[in-house]
């Protein structure tokens, strides 16, 4: 099973500490230059991480993999209400990959501009409701969709890309986990 993806990437990152238990191969790729890129895109056409090739399939997109793998090692399944707590952290993680895209290609993030607006608006209310989902104990035990929030929450803070204010469950959430072996180990500032 090989892994292709990134060291900072907040998706690849929930894969790599799902498969903590299990033996693959990662390949780290620079997924926006030179030969990384061609091989990224010999792989998917999607361009995007994480990719995973296994058994003569190579999947794309992080949720479905964590289905494929769900799939071939019977993990248990999502509640609906999980999936939704996944598309809330999906969410938020690429309105967060835009405007963190537009900073780094020097486009500057006009407040008031459609495509801002609408990304902040859905980055605030999504970490709002997740705030509130930790206040009431849903992400209490170690579960994937617990995975994808820590994996969210401390790139926003490596990345510097919310102040989290008012968003104190969020914070304990990630300080109670943040010394497990897998998250270290997958950690992006090292
Ligand atoms: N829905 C995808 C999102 C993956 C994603 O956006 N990955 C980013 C890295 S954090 C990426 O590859 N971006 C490349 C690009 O946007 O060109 C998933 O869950 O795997």
């Amino acid at each position: 099973m090989k892994l292709y993806g990134s060291t900072t990437s907040p998706y690849v990152r929930r894969i790599r500490v799902l498969l903590s238990q299990t033996p693959h191969d990662f390949v780290s790729l620079n997924i926006y230059e030179g030969e990384d890129r061609e091989t990224l895109a010999s792989k998917t056409p999607v361009l995007r991480v994480p990719c995973l090739e296994d058994d003569g399939h190579l999947i794309f997109d992080s949720r479905v993999i964590h289905n494929y793998l769900t799939e071939k090692f019977q993990y248990a399944a999502l509640s609906w209400e999980q999936e939704n707590q996944l598309t809330t952290i999906d969410a938020v993680n690429d309105s967060l990959v835009i405007l963190f895209q537009m900073k780094q290609s020097g486009i500057e993030a006009d407040r008031d501009a459609m495509i801002v607006r609408n990304q902040r608006e859905r980055i605030d209310a999504s970490l709002r409701a997740l705030n509130q989902q930790v206040e009431d104990g849903y992400f209490d035990s170690w579960h994937y969709p617990s995975i994808c929030l820590y994996t969210l929450i401390d790139w926003i803070e490596f990345r510097q890309l919310h102040s989290l204010k008012e968003m104190d469950a969020l914070k304990s959430f990630r300080e109670r986990h943040t010394d497990r072996i897998e998250l270290t180990a997958t950690d992006p500032r090292k």
